[in-house]
């Protein structure tokens, strides 16, 4: 997780510093990449524990179409709280584009069973792509998100907007797009989550995971977070050995997973780093 550490070097020398919707401040570069490597380890950030239940609950909530936080609350997993109404709604976020998408003639989209299927069938396709960004149901960014899901809309747009899949030799990669990306609080967790849901679904297709390709258009660091307590404390730390992800069961589909069947095994990080989170 070297090439983390890089990129936060990267933004701090190279960012310009800019107002943001949250009012808090960044300084953010425009347009990067980092690509991992899952043969040779899980790319769980190492640098800081990182919450692997919430990256994990979070994702089989995704997968189970949910978008109320009611459930991730009971599983004791609060990092959605924060855009969701007082009965724990948060409009047609991820979860419903990924898995009802609704189209003109009032048809639900399924995109990630047909992704399954797509994969399977017609490995060699070049249209392996899921997408979130569905700008019937985008939030007002001047309303507050609880006030955008009273009126149908998502609490937040989509951070990880699109993904795109790629087979070859055996081997499934995923790239990703992220129009907006917190790199302190927000890319260590997105980087677990597509480096698990690539697991997941070359499982799934008989295929071993390849590479996580992680784009961005908005990458940035919260000014509150460049303070010797929080980035550069962790810029002083050497990273560690990588842990391994292990799937204990192959269920039925992408869709019957659980908490149990997903295992981290050798993860030894440095302690956490706490830091405020924009709204
Ligand atoms: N953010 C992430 N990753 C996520 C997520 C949010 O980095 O998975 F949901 C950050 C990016 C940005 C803020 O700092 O949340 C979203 O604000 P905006 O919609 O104004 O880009």
């Amino acid at each position: 997780m070297q090439v983390y550490l890089d990129l936060l070097r990267d933004v701090i020398t190279n960012g310009r510093d800019r107002l943001d919707r949250t009012g808090v401040g960044t300084r953010s570069v425009f347009g990067r990449q980092l690509r991992f490597d899952l043969t040779v380890g899980f790319p769980l950030l190492t640098t800081k524990r990182l919450y692997f239940k919430g990256v994990a609950g979070e994702l089989l909530w995704f997968l189970s179409g949910d978008t109320n936080v009611n459930w991730l609350q009971a599983q004791g997993i609060h990092i959605w709280d924060e855009w969701a109404t007082e009965t724990g709604a948060l409009g047609p976020i991820y979860g419903a584009q990924w898995r009802a998408w609704p189209t003109p003639d009032g048809r639900l989209i399924d995109q990630l069973a047909e992704l399954v299927d797509a994969i399977r069938t017609r490995p060699y396709s070049r249209r392996l792509v899921v997408t979130a960004w569905n700008p019937a149901d985008l939030p007002r960014e001047e309303l507050s998100p609880q006030d955008n899901v009273r009126a149908g809309r998502m609490a937040l747009a989509p951070c990880h907007c699109l993904f795109q899949f790629q087979v070859a030799e055996g081997r499934l990669s995923c790239q990703l797009y992220q129009r907006s990306a917190d790199l302190f609080l927000g890319v260590p967790f997105n980087i677990a989550s597509y480096a698990l849901l690539t697991h997941l679904i070359a499982q799934q297709c008989d295929l071993e995971p390849g590479e996580f390709i992680h784009t961005f258009g908005d990458l940035h660091l919260y000014l509150n977070h460049l303070t010797p307590d929080i980035v550069y404390a962790q810029l002083e730390r050497t990273p560690r050995p990588l842990p391994r992800l292990i799937l204990k069961r192959r269920p039925p589909t992408l869709f019957d997973y659980d908490f149990e069947d997903i295992e981290i095994q050798g993860y030894d990080p440095h302690p956490a780093i706490r830091a405020p989170i924009a709204v």
